[in-house]
Formats: C-alpha cells, sequence, structure tokens
C-alpha cells in the first residue's frame, strides 16, 4: 500500500460524499489526519471549516448539519483528538443530528506497542453513533475503489435517513502521509455524475383505517422539530382548523396562529385551570418541549390518548404519557386528522382567554422594568429579530426564557437549540456552525458559564471570516440553580454550584478579535443588536449584567402577576412552580 493508494481512496471516497451533497466538512490539525484532510480541501463541492480545538470542531459541524439538514463531515487526528468530539457526537445522537466523523488512526500494528498518540479507537463512542466502521487499509483497485464509494454513501444516507444521527469511520493510515508525485486521474465514479449508490428513504406511510371523527377537545403540543420545515406551518393550520390549542415550544417554529397558546408553562401551573382543561386527545410534534409544568400535565392525562407523530418512530416518552406513537410521514397524518375534526369553538377561546390575560399581565410587568433583565432580554428578541434570522439558544436560563416569553409571531426568527443532551458546551462552536450554513443572520443568546464553557469557539470568528452577533446574559455563574432545592445549600452552593468567576469578557473579545458592547437599557441593547446585524464581518459580544437573585425574584414576580391575571380570568387563584434543570 503506497500513498497513491491512499490518496486514490480518498479522492473516490469524498467525491461520493460531494455527490450523494455534502456541502461542509470540518477540519482539525495533526500528522495522521493529513491525507483526510488534504483529501476533503481538494474536494471543491465541499467548504472545510478549519479548527484548532476539536471540540469545537464537533459542535460547529453539529450546527451546519442542524442549519442545512444535510450530513457534515468532521475529521480530527488520533489520541484524545478523537475523544474530544465525543460531547459533539452524543449531542448529535440525542439530538438527531447528522455527522460522519472521520477519525485517523495508527494502523493496526501500530496499536497497543506504545506508539505515540494511539489509542483504542475502535468503537470510541460507543451506542451514541448509528454506525461505526473500522476501514482498515487497502490498496487501490477496482474492487477497493467501488468498495469505498459504496461506504461513503452508505455512511451519508445512514446518517441522514430514518433516524438521523452520527456515523463513525475509523480510517488507519499508513506513512508515507503526503503524496510526493501527481495523484492519476480518477474515472471510477459513475458516469451520469450521481452517486454510486443511492437509498429512497422510507416511503408514504400505509393507507389510514376508517376515519372515525375526533374528539373536539384535542391539544397540539409541538417541540423541538429541525428537518422538515414544513412541518411547523402545517400544524399551526391544523390546530387553526381543527380548534385545537397550540402548545408550541419556539424550538418547534409553530407558535403562531390563532391557536398558538404561548404561555403554556404559566397556565400550566396553576392547579385549577390545569385540571379544568382537560383534553379528550393529544398530539404530540417534535420533541417534548423543555417546560416541566407542561410535562407534568401530560403525566396527569390518565386515560387520554396521546399520539406521537414522529417520522422516525422515536421513543421520546420520559413519562410513559403516549399511546401511539405514528411514525409515518407527520404531514401525510396531519392532514389525515383534518378531517375528523369536530371543533368546539368555547374550548379554543377558554385557552385564548387565559393566554391573553397572561400574556397582558407579563408585559404589563416587563413594560414596567427600568433595568434590562433576562426575562425581557428573552422577550424582545423575539420581536426584534428579522424572520430570516437564526437564534441560537444556549441551554440553562436563556432556553427556558424564550420558552417563557417568546410571544406567538408569525415574524419570530428561527430558533435553534443543542436540546438533544441539553448541554451547555460547544454552544459557541455550534452558532458559528449554524452560521456557516445559513443565508440570513445568526444570534446567539448565551449565559455566561457557557460562553466561559466555549470561549475557544470565539476563534472561529476571525479564523473563518464568520458573522456572529453574541447576546451574553451575565450574572455571573449559573443562575439556573437559584431556582433548585439545591439554592438552600449555601456553604456549598455559590462555589460549587452556581460557581461565579468574575471573569470580564471584554478581554475574551479584545483576544478573539470581536466587538464588545456593555449594555444597560433597552434602547442601547436594541441599537447595539442593529449595529451588530447590519455591519460586515466581525463577532459582536452585546454584554447584558444581571443579578441570579434579582431574576429569581422577577421571575417569581412575574409568574405572580400572570396567574393572578389567569385566575381571574377563569375566576380562580393560583400558584407558582420552577424549572428543572
Ligand atoms: C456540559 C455541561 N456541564 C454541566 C451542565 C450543568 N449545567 C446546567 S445549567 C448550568 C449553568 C449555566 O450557567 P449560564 O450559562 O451562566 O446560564 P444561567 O444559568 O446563568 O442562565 C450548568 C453548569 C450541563 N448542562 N452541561
Ligand atoms: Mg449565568
Amino acid at each position: 500500500m503506497t500513498a497513491i493508494d491512499t490518496y486514490l481512496l480518498l479522492h473516490a471516497f469524498c467525491d461520493e460524499l460531494a455527490r450523494c451533497g455534502m456541502k461542509h466538512a470540518c477540519t482539525s490539525p495533526g500528522s495522521r489526519c493529513t491525507p483526510i484532510v488534504l483529501s476533503l480541501i481538494r474536494e471543491r463541492r465541499i467548504r472545510c471549516w478549519s479548527h484548532i480545538d476539536e471540540r469545537c470542531a464537533g459542535f460547529f459541524a453539529l450546527g451546519a448539519a442542524k442549519a442545512s439538514g444535510l450530513p457534515v463531515a468532521v475529521t480530527c487526528t488520533s489520541g484524545t483528538a478523537a475523544a474530544n468530539l465525543a460531547p459533539a457526537v452524543i449531542e448529535a445522537f440525542q439530538a438527531r443530528v447528522p455527522l460522519i466523523v472521520i477519525t485517523a488512526d495508527r494502523p493496526p500494528e501500530l496499536r497497543d506497542v506504545g506508539a505515540g498518540q494511539t489509542i483504542d479507537q475502535l468503537k470510541l463512542y460507543g451506542d451514541a453513533v448509528k454506525w461505526f466502521v473500522e476501514v482498515g487499509v487497502h490498496d487501490a483497485g477496482p474492487e477497493r475503489v467501488r468498495w469505498i464509494r459504496a461506504l461513503a454513501c452508505r455512511a451519508y444516507w445512514t446518517s441522514l435517513h430514518g433516524r438521523p444521527g452520527p456515523v463513525h469511520l475509523n480510517l488507519p493510515l499508513r506513512e508515507p502521509l503526503v503524496l510526493s508525485e501527481p495523484l492519476p486521474r480518477d474515472a471510477s465514479g459513475r458516469p451520469d455524475g450521481g452517486p454510486w449508490m443511492t437509498r429512497v428513504p422510507p416511503g408514504p406511510p400505509a393507507r389510514r383505517g376508517p376515519s372515525r371523527s375526533l374528539p373536539a377537545r384535542g391539544v397540539i403540543v409541538a417541540g423541538r422539530h429541525e428537518r422538515d420545515d414544513r412541518l411547523a406551518g402545517a400544524v399551526a393550520a391544523l390546530a387553526a382548523r381543527a380548534g385545537f390549542p397550540l402548545l408550541a415550544d419556539p424550538l418547534s417554529g409553530a407558535r403562531h396562529g390563532p391557536a398558538a397558546i404561548a404561555r403554556y408553562d404559566l397556565l400550566l401551573r396553576d392547579e385549577r385551570f390545569a385540571a379544568a382543561m382537560l383534553p379528550e386527545l393529544v398530539i404530540r410534534v417534535g420533541d417534548l418541549p423543555t417546560s416541566k409544568p407542561l410535562r407534568m400535565w401530560l403525566v396527569s392525562l390518565t386515560g387520554v390518548t396521546q399520539v406521537a407523530l414522529d417520522p422516525e418512530g422515536a421513543y421520546q416518552d420520559p413519562d410513559g404519557t403516549l399511546s401511539t406513537i405514528d411514525a409515518g410521514d407527520p404531514l401525510a397524518a396531519l392532514a389525515a386528522i383534518l378531517p375528523r375534526c369536530s371543533a368546539d369553538p368555547s374550548w379554543l377561546a377558554r385557552w385564548r382567554s387565559a393566554d391573553t390575560a397572561a400574556s397582558d399581565a407579563i408585559d404589563a410587568l416587563l413594560r414596567a422594568q427600568q433595568q434590562l433583565s433576562e426575562p425581557l432580554v428573552a422577550a424582545r428578541l423575539g420581536e426584534w429579530l428579522p424572520s430570516n434570522a437564526t437564534l441560537l439558544v444556549a441551554s440553562s436560563m436563556p432556553i427556558r426564557d424564550v420558552e417563557l416569553f417568546f410571544t406567538s409571531a408569525q415574524t419570530a426568527p428561527r430558533v435553534l437549540s443543542n436540546r438533544g443532551a441539553n448541554g451547555i458546551d460547544g454552544t459557541v462552536s455550534a452558532a458559528y456552525g449554524v452560521t456557516a450554513a445559513s443565508a440570513g443572520p445568526v444570534v446567539l443568546l448565551i449565559g455566561d458559564v457557557a460562553l466561559a464553557h466555549d470561549i475557544g469557539g470565539l476563534l472561529a470568528g476571525r479564523r473563518l471570516a464568520l458573522k456572529l452577533t453574541i447576546v451574553l446574559l451575565n450574572n455571573d455563574g449559573g443562575g439556573i440553580f437559584h431556582f433548585l432545592p439545591v439554592a438552600g445549600d449555601t456553604d456549598t452552593f455559590e462555589h460549587h454550584v452556581a460557581t461565579p468567576h468574575a471573569l470580564d469578557f471584554s478581554h475574551a473579545a479584545k483576544l478573539y478579535g470581536c466587538g464588545y458592547e456593555r449594555t444597560t437599557d433597552m434602547e442601547s441593547l436594541r441599537d447595539a443588536i442593529e449595529r451588530s446585524l447590519g455591519c460586515r464581518g466581525a463577532t459582536t459580544i452585546i454584554e447584558v449584567r444581571t443579578d441570579r437573585g434579582e431574576n429569581l425574584t422577577l421571575h417569581r414576580r412575574i409568574a405572580d402577576a400572570a396567574l393572578a391575571a389567569v385566575g381571574k380570568a377563569v375566576s380562580r387563584p393560583a400558584t407558582a412552580a420552577a424549572p428543572a434543570a
């Protein structure tokens, strides 16, 4: 086996990825991975994004795959480099994001004999990948070239079809790792320019049974669903026509239209409202939203038929509430449901009047605020950002505040978040990945601990000439933990749980060549965001300082005010609840 063999096989492999439709790949430096990196770069149809830190590379690839819906390749050298991809691989598996992870490895004769930078990379990511292949070392004879073309296609389609997710190809490479002569022309691909192998995705659902009419009191719960942008509109339209309240997380893209109930998290904290508004049917699309009151309410609906429309038949049911998982095409299922609906207008009207009462109370309270606050920033981002923008929201309070305070609007930006494994890691890198694969502007809403966790991700801005607007909610620690019982343990809480760090992020901005602004009022925040969206090139960090204790108090005041208003609207008093970490 010579370097020519290695490069011919890799050329065929990358050619097939491009023929299948791959647009983006991420590289990170090393010696062993040189043939993979050079082969990806030479494939002009694939745009290669270089990263120093493999953890950032993995999350960048995740963001690009999330934003484009297409598999993205990520490659790295052998050893701990490959282990650094694990968080992004796990998130991609949990969140059903198609990735093709290509790890360079030492050939078999150099394993477990003390060779440098060599670890056991076989099945390194365990069950967090859909498919693992030890590619092996081969001569580039016609049979092996055909085989590697088919392998590339299979990796691509496997990551994309059915339940999307990561696949892992471990690629041992023998020295020499660079070519000292020109690569012979390779015309081994299909002459029509198509992939070596295509796979027809799962077909239309089996014909549905007789059309019994459905109960009039239905509810639709819509959660994170990134892969089919037609679904959000179809769900909102069905909810409106069927008269079913639509409890839509902004991550579903479906929080709009006359049936959208934006304040479900608050409404369902009111025990009497939750008990009175019992549905006869629940239809779920996408993941379960984050809201704990919503999840608890779904659990309480014993005896109510709960159907999940999930094209991959994924088991998203931590509380065992589902009656059916319908793995057919959700659009076809929605179309089949509509003629069976017989709306009871008073059902939706009661939800809506409570929702309006809660919304008015929240608005009044937020408008009366003199200072910038975390809820206010989340609420206004939903209104200010143009509909062609993408808002990537970090885990912890930002994602909860977006769920709680985004209003219902057709013009809202697209909202993405890493909610497969709910990690606060890799968020900056994922945001740059989203930028790389998005036409419109990208804004990242992030807490200070999450930003500190992936501060190295900022490097992508200048190195890869990508622009990002970062709205940083800096409460010097994990504000979420103040909502949890652990906050009562004062001896250890501050240092070990809240983890204040006193970081001055303006220095990070300087180090990574980002713009930096600190804002203290609404007007200057809006101006700073507009300036950043309007400027060319650079990333801007726009910092809003908040206080964790005051944030807890404000959330409680908002919940109390909203619940009092809901209580009045439905002539009942109310109680409050806390989010889960
Ligand atoms: C990788 C990872 N480590 C730890 C956690 C646990 N965790 C959840 S929220 C949080 C604090 C986040 O703080 P920050 O980003 O400042 O947001 P805030 O809570 O202040 O809104 C931590 C450490 C996690 N989700 N993921
Ligand atoms: Mg914080």
